[in-house]
């Protein structure tokens, strides 16, 4: 199945928009867990198995599992085969922010789809789309390209002048116009720049799909993102949260924390966009 149709029948299904990031950070875990045999593994899937009728996807960040090396992978692997077996139709999206020459993202391309079997994966624009088509060419997955970052220096780079337009908005425009052509093409537009995210609404149309990062720990504004980037369905925006909800909790009841946080946040989401 497309990631865009698992991704739309699971909003469909549950009427969430709420994605959570699965980022353990082994000095956050309650001792309990980060003393256990395989700690992210064990952390992951408490969260999971606490918040997955409330989720529309889950995004592990890769980051967090190769700092520990090849436990940390072994344990990425666990966690992606565990949603796989138990809730085969929450989508999974591997946040790792590729981007190579071509040969080389066949490899990452590889690890993601073949050896983890995600759905979904983010990817750097910078080689140009001759070096993307290796992820463009998995038609079933999703592609979603780094567009408008969250961190409070984004613009160094992504306002620069291109052609009298800024980066930012060339590499949207030539998202939809060149790379999207198998129709599996995603946009990273962060909560912590809605004006920015209403100018790439605007740019590229009602159907493309954003993953918004920057909601909760990043200090991103619900609304203002929710008036900038809902499409005319009231969907459109996969709303990744991580840190505020995984680590809602530090002890025992870590689980049902960050189940109550993913509660509200999903509640709050649907109240906002009117949908119930
Ligand atoms: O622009 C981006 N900002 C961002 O925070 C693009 C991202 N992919 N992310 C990721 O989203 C970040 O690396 C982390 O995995 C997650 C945000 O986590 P939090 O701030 O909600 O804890």
């Amino acid at each position: 199945m497309k990631f865009i149709d698992k991704l739309n029948s699971r909003v469909e299904h549950n009427g969430s928009l709420l994605c959570v990031g699965l980022d353990p950070d082994l000095i956050r875990l309650p001792v309990h867990v980060r003393e256990s045999e395989a700690p992210y593994f064990m952390f992951n899937k408490a969260i999971i198995d606490a918040t997955a009728e409330l989720v529309c996807a889950y995004k592990p960040n890769s980051a967090f599992y190769e700092a520990r090396g090849a436990a940390g992978i072994e344990e990425l692997q666990l966690t992606c085969a565990y949603i796989q077996e138990k809730y085969p139709s929450i989508p999974i999206i591997l946040d790792f922010k590729r981007g190579d020459i071509g040969n080389t993202n066949k490899q990452y391309a590889r690890f993601a789809f073949e050896y983890l079997g995600v759905d979904a994966v983010t990817i750097q624009p910078w080689c140009g789309a001759e070096a993307v088509k290796a992820f463009l060419d998995y038609k079933d997955k999703g592609i979603i390209v780094l567009d408008r970052t969250s961190n409070p220096g984004a613009g160094e780079l992504q306002d620069l002048s291109v052609g009298g337009q800024q980066l930012y908005l060339k590499v949207a425009e030539n998202v939809r116009d060149n790379w999207n052509k198998n129709g599996n093409c995603l946009l990273v537009v962060a909560a912590t720049y809605p004006k920015e995210m209403a100018k790439v609404r605007t740019l590229v149309g009602p159907d493309m799909v954003f993953l918004v990062p920057g909601i909760g720990t990043q200090g991103g504004d619900l609304a203002a993102v929710l008036a900038a980037g809902l499409n005319k369905k009231k969907t459109g925006l996969i709303i990744n949260v991580t840190r505020e909800i995984i680590f809602a909790g530090t002890g025992k009841n870590f689980a049902a924390a960050a189940r109550d946080k993913a509660l509200s946040l999903s509640a709050e989401i649907n109240k906002q966009r009117g949908v119930t």
